[in-house]
């Protein structure tokens, strides 16, 4: 496989969106491409995930629509900790309707997304109308999205065609989308950042569906850039250790696929 441009060369390209130098100049200075799933139900302990794992993490994924608990303080704190540890905040909403729907449910209702989470990330499903809505909440904001390409769940129906067409429709909207969800680099285009969610140690499942790669697979042979990882850390009894773990895993896969 080609010889790959590391994070930092990808970062200072001049067609690379801004949101994704960001990232990428992150990812270059902490050493890491561990993007951690947050999937919890209690503030206390989204905080708690966010202030003990901030340093070993590029991005802090939420779901912030299975908090038991929100308040617009949970937000706020959690945009303090992303500027005290350096890292990205990413509501996985996958935004899937018409543009005038999913911008009153980015910028409004009871979690304002937008005005607190860096990245979010949109089903290519609606076509272009779905960005042109986001956009014009996200962009001036200097926010950024990721289409979904594919998913790590079993029987996904984005396959091959509609890959393809995601792929191609976030290139044709790369004022605003810096990315995508895929299991692979599907992107020839420098600049944009791949992630993967799926990932565990081991291969396997979890019953309902989920199918996970290992860091190494991910990274180095199918040369995806971020590693999504929940319950691979969430379900450990020591998080701090477990995430160190995939930290290393993810970067030692990186450093190997850049030697070639
Ligand atoms: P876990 O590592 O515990 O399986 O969690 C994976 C996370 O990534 C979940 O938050 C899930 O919503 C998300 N995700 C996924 O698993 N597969 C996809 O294709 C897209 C996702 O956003």
């Amino acid at each position: 496989s080609p010889k790959m441009l590391s994070y930092g060369a990808r970062a200072g390209l001049p067609d690379t969106h801004s949101l994704a130098s960001q990232l990428l100049k992150i990812m270059e200075e902490k050493k890491t491409n561990l993007c951690v799933s947050a999937d919890v139900t209690s503030s206390v302990e989204l905080l708690e995930i966010a202030v003990m794992l901030g340093p070993l993490i590029c991005v802090l994924k939420t779901h912030v629509d299975i908090l038991e608990d929100f308040t617009s303080d949970v937000v706020s704190k959690l945009k303090e900790l992303a500027i005290k540890h350096n890292f990205l905040i990413f509501e996985d909403r996958k935004f899937a309707d018409i543009g005038n729907t999913v911008k009153h449910q980015y910028k409004g209702g009871l979690y304002q997304i937008s005005s607190w989470a860096h990245i979010i990330n949109a089903q290519a499903l609606p076509g272009p109308g779905v960005l042109q809505g986001l956009c014009a909440v996200g962009r001036p904001l200097g926010h950024g999205c990721l289409l979904i390409a594919q998913m790590s769940s079993q029987g996904s129906l984005a396959t091959e065609d509609y890959t393809q067409a995601v792929v191609k429709m976030a290139e044709d909207y790369s004022d605003f989308v810096f990315g995508l969800i895929s299991g692979s680099k599907i992107s020839e285009k420098p600049g944009f950042v791949h992630m993967t969610p799926g990932v565990q140690m081991q291969t396997g499942g979890d019953g309902l569906g989920q199918q996970y790669s290992t860091p190494e697979d991910v990274i180095c042979c199918k040369g995806s850039d971020i590693i999504i990882v929940g319950r691979g850390i969430l379900a450990s009894p020591d998080r701090l250790k477990a995430a160190e773990e995939y930290r290393k895993a993810g970067w030692e896969a990186y450093l190997k696929r850049l030697a070639g």
